[in-house]
């Protein structure tokens, strides 16, 4: 049995091996190789995991999923925070053959039953400490509600369900099945633009290439001490190059719950933490703590602080060699595949004022104009790609693959950029129809269509708003039979089971929506008419 995805075409996977890319490695290759190494792969809080360790404990919890009758080809759905099970469950789960969702700890319930509905998970790992999992009312209905479930394991439980005990049973005679590397090793999320979450499948080719081309250019080694403070499900702390990157260098990866100044100062000053990853509004709350501090001591080990997730302000980004007092890289990447790094040794200018350039020479990267054609250097338009780490198609979405590819299997992201002749990329704004919160992905549609369960909303149309500090926040505009305000619309999608930072930061009730020519709700004109009241 194996989960059917769109493959590269024959002619693209020899080329991709014949070029040394792809290497016909499962992904557990990365934490195999150092099965003899007492160094520490991982720090949680007061708990320090050697590479030993970790592959012991993969081991063993994949010797219990199989006892249990799982088996290579299946599906699982993971919930789990910045903690060293997350690392646990997602080799133990690869060495098996199990492919996971590894939802974010912020999702709630909606999105949790939109993963299971569309993978149909043999087995769900989450965590008691998750308000969803304190009892057991969601978990029963869930399982109720998902008839391919067989099993559940939860972190912090004392009962049945431990993952802990699991964990800590030792694997008699286990023997790897991982999935054949041209196929699905697990699927990864996609930040959205339509009404239910799309799921992206990565290979153990493509993902793994994806980890020694970032480990390169980041120049990770056993040296690298990471701190890994968002979210570590998201493919950016995970892949670029990310825990995965350090593991397969054998360094350190120091585990936060977030990315606040308070938790993560005193942990880089403890263990030396020479690297680690954020999105824009974090530099800024992070510049922020040391201007009151009145000193950036604290960071004085880290060397290299990459930026990206969302659009970094020239302005900001001359603070961090300034005032945090190390390099900056940015990255522009996506969990759909493509990664551009600004390269270590770059001009400050370059650093400063690009997105970088993608990380593989077989990246094929061009700008299309409205009608696809592509456009010369310089000019703005669409992001179009294609790579030996690029997908193919989301899972089980025929009809969204047919508008996010071209004939060619050029993948359209709904970016729009522009390219320099040295091949470097400016982000320039947004095509899809998502709201980017300081990194954090929101589908306008996914937003609306709850909405619209409400027994007041007529109509809904949820855009984005300029902030200060995270970018960009959300406003829902909508037409109601009677007036409803912010905070019993927020409620209200808290009811439907939706993670928190995807409700509306902001709520107009207007007698109609803008309509453009074609028909559809303007939201060009709803976005200006944010801009002209926040002008007034
Ligand atoms: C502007 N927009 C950016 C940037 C991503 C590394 C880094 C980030 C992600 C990620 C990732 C941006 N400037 N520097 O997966 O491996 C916006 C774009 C892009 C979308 C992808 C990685 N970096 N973006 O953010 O899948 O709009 O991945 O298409 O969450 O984030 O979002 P996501």
């Amino acid at each position: 049995m194996s989960i059917p995805f769109t493959r590269w075409p024959d002619e693209a996977a020899a080329r991709y091996r014949q070029k040394g890319y792809w290497l016909d490695l499962p992904l557990t290759d990365i934490l195999t190789r150092h099965a003899d190494s007492d160094a520490t792969a991982v720090i949680d809080g007061e708990r320090r995991v050697s590479y030993r360790q970790l592959n012991q404990a993969a081991d063993n919890l994949a010797a219990h999923l199989q006892r249990q009758g799982l088996k290579r080809g299946e599906t699982a759905l993971v919930q789990l925070g910045n903690v060293a099970e997350f690392y646990i469950t997602l080799f133990a789960l690869l060495r098996l053959g199990v492919a996971p969702v590894n939802a974010l700890f912020s999702h709630q319930r909606s999105e949790l039953n939109a993963y299971a509905q569309q993978i149909e998970p043999a087995v769900l790992i989450a965590d008691r400490d998750h308000p969803l999992f304190a009892d057991d009312a969601f978990l029963n209905a869930f399982v109720g509600e998902h008839r391919s479930l067989r099993l559940v394991l939860l972190r912090h439980d004392s009962g049945d369900h431990g993952l802990e005990a699991a964990i800590a049973q030792p694997a008699a005679g286990f023997t790897a099945t991982p999935t054949p590397a041209d196929e699905v090793a697990f699927f990864q999320l996609s930040g959205g633009s339509t009404g239910t979450p799309k799921l992206i499948p990565r290979t153990h080719n493509d993902y793994y290439y994806s980890i020694r081309r970032s480990n390169e250019i980041c120049q990770f080694d056993a040296q690298t001490r990471y701190l890994c403070a968002l979210p570590a499900a998201h493919n950016y702390p995970m892949s670029s190059p990310g825990a995965l990157g350090v593991f397969l260098a054998e360094g350190c990866v120091v585990l936060a719950n977030d990315p606040s100044a308070t938790l993560c100062f005193p942990l880089i000053e403890q263990h030396q933490v020479n690297v680690t990853a954020l999105v824009p509004p974090a530099v800024s709350l992070w510049l922020q703590a040391i201007n009151e501090w009145g000193s950036n001591a604290p960071l004085r080990s880290l060397k290299l602080l990459q930026v990206g997730g969302a659009r970094l302000s020239a302005t900001l980004a001359a603070r961090i060699p300034a005032e945090i007092g190390c390099q900056l890289q940015q990255v522009f990447g996506m969990a759909e595949g493509l990664v551009n790094y600004t390269r270590l040794d770059d001009s400050p200018e370059c650093i400063l004022n690009t997105q970088g350039c993608p990380m593989s020479p077989d990246d094929e990267v061009w700008v299309a104009d409205e009608n696809g054609n592509p456009l010369p250097n310089g000019e703005v338009g669409r992001l179009m790609t294609r790579g030996p780490y690029t997908f193919r198609g989301y899972f089980r979405s025929p009809e969204h693959n047919a508008q996010a590819f071209d004939d060619n299997g050029f993948y359209c992201s709904g970016d729009l950029i522009s390219i320099d002749d040295a091949g470097y990329i400016t982000v320039q704004g947004r095509e899809k129809d998502q709201i980017n919160r300081g990194g954090e992905k929101i589908a306008a549609e996914e937003i609306e269509n709850l909405l619209l369960r409400h027994e007041s909303v007529i109509h809904a149309a949820l855009v984005s708003m300029e902030d200060s500090l995270l970018g960009e926040k959300s406003c829902a505009y909508l037409v109601v039979k009677v007036p409803l305000r912010a905070v019993a619309v927020r409620r209200f999608l808290r009811e439907q089971g939706v993670a928190e930072f995807k409700l509306p930061d902001r709520v107009e009730c207007v007698d109609a929506l803008p309509l453009t020519p074609v028909g559809k709700v303007d939201k060009k004109k709803l976005r200006q008419w944010l801009a002209d009241r926040t002008l007034a």
